[in-house]
């Protein structure tokens, strides 16, 4: 007897039970779609089961201002929040994610929906919004893996690369590097770059890919199991949507022109959306984060360089420095006559002292390190000079006799 066939009797024994056991066999089939969306018990473990009796679990695919697309395996739905979570909301972490689970009630033969309640969050992706307000805008939730995107070129910079693996830290998501463009490298200079940030950071897995010819994209695929949620994070322009449409394999987003004058570009991504891939991986794309890639914002040097901040983001290179760079717009400045000197050597002058203050845990922990064999050899020598000049004085006691 079939698993169906013996529902069917039992619920032909117990006409009064029918409903009940259509309904409990209705929530299995569910769970098995949600559970394809990513899932899993530690989401149902904060539920009240009284509350599934109300309302249905969904997952919030897409945000779009205050405006869901939700689903629970099956079509996609509009959504809005219901009056009384808009009205208790005290921060932007009260509002729903992409990625969030909630619980929903369906309307006008699911065409419409309403959301009630976040479920607990396993994750959350979030970034502070520029300014000196502790404000928070949500990237997404319960991500599992977060790729790093850096290209190979000049966007390349551990820096940076250690900001964002802190962002994810913090968030409790699992970080993968990926080094996009690597056609443009010989493959000494990929490995040389691997080895630069497994100095800092051995444990962290890097995947070099290109784009471009295809390289090492089946080694991210591998990565993407069925029901894993994922991220794509890194500087604007480094090839984040480019490589989300090769994994859905069609150009379903829009990527970036570079534009060859000023190197930059507009973002390209903007909006937040989940996308399931065919293999039952979900992915969503995110722009580059500006206060991940500009320090003068935390750091006040907008306060006092205003001027030389907005020239710095007309640099051709996102990492300028500034200082011999081809496309440098406050060298550039500096030429013409239009910023003096004395002013750039000061900016200069903070960036350098502001550097060394923001010195990242990484770049510490490699100094304290660097301080502790500085330490070592210290007392060895001092050890060696010691058992040096006992030994001297033995001998010297030898020789006198005394
Ligand atoms: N040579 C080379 N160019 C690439 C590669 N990947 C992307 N590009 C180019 O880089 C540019 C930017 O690509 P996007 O995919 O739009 O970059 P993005 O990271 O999504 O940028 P934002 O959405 O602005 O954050 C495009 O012109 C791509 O053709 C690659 O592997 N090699
Ligand atoms: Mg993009
Ligand atoms: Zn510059």
């Amino acid at each position: 007897m079939s698993c169906s066939d013996r529902h069917y009797s039992l619920a032909h024994k117990m006409p009064h039970k029918r409903h009940l056991i259509e309904k409990h066999i209705i929530m299995i089939q569910n769970l098995q779609n949600l559970k394809k969306l990513g899932f899993e018990k530690c989401f149902q473990d904060h539920v009240d089961p009284a509350r599934l009796a109300e309302f249905e679990i969904a997952r919030v695919i897409a945000v779009h201002k205050d405006r869901y697309t939700v689903t629970g395996g099956a079509e996609e739905v509009p959504a809005e929040l219901v009056g009384k979570l808009l009205f208790s909301a005290a921060s932007p972490l009260d509002y729903p994610a992409v990625g969030d689970w909630v619980l929903v009630n369906y309307y006008d033969e699911n065409t419409f929906s309403v959301i009630h309640e976040i479920i607990r969050r396993k994750s959350l992706l979030k970034r502070k919004t520029p300014g000196k307000k502790i404000e928070f805008q949500l990237i997404a939730a319960n991500i599992d893996t977060a790729f790093i995107v850096q290209s190979l070129d000049h966007n390349f910079n551990l820096r940076r690369l250690e900001r964002y693996l802190v962002m994810v830290n913090d968030s409790h998501i699992r970080p993968v590097v990926l080094l996009s463009k690597s056609d443009l490298l010989t493959s000494e200079e990929i490995e040389g770059r691997i080895d630069q940030i497994h100095e800092i950071m051995p444990q962290l897995q890097v995947l070099p890919f290109s784009n471009e010819n295809g390289s090492g994209l089946e080694r991210i695929k591998d990565l993407l199991e069925p029901g894993l949620t994922c991220c794509l994070l890194g500087s604007s322009g480094v090839g984040k949507t480019t490589l989300l449409n090769h994994l859905i394999g069609e150009d379903l987003f829009r990527t970036r022109t570079v534009r060859e004058k000023d190197g930059k570009g507009r973002h390209a991504t903007t909006s937040r959306q989940l996308i399931t891939l065919e293999g039952g991986a979900m992915v969503v794309d995110t722009p580059g984060m500006r206060e991940l890639e500009n320090f003068s914002v935390e750091t006040g040097l907008d306060d006092t360089f205003g001027e030389i901040t907005a020239l710095a983001r007309k640099c051709r290179f996102n990492d300028c420095s500034h200082t011999s760079e081809q496309g440098c717009a406050v060298l550039a400045a500096v030429t013409q006559g239009t910023l003096s000197e004395k002013r750039y050597r000061n900016y200069m002058k903070m960036i350098r002292e502001t550097l060394f203050n923001d010195m990242s845990y990484v770049e510490k922990r490699h100094k304290d390190k660097a301080f502790a064999r500085h330490c070592k050899t210290v007392m060895t020598h001092k050890k060696k000079q010691k058992l040096f000049s006992m030994d001297r004085e033995r001998r010297w006691k030898d020789d006198t006799g005394s």
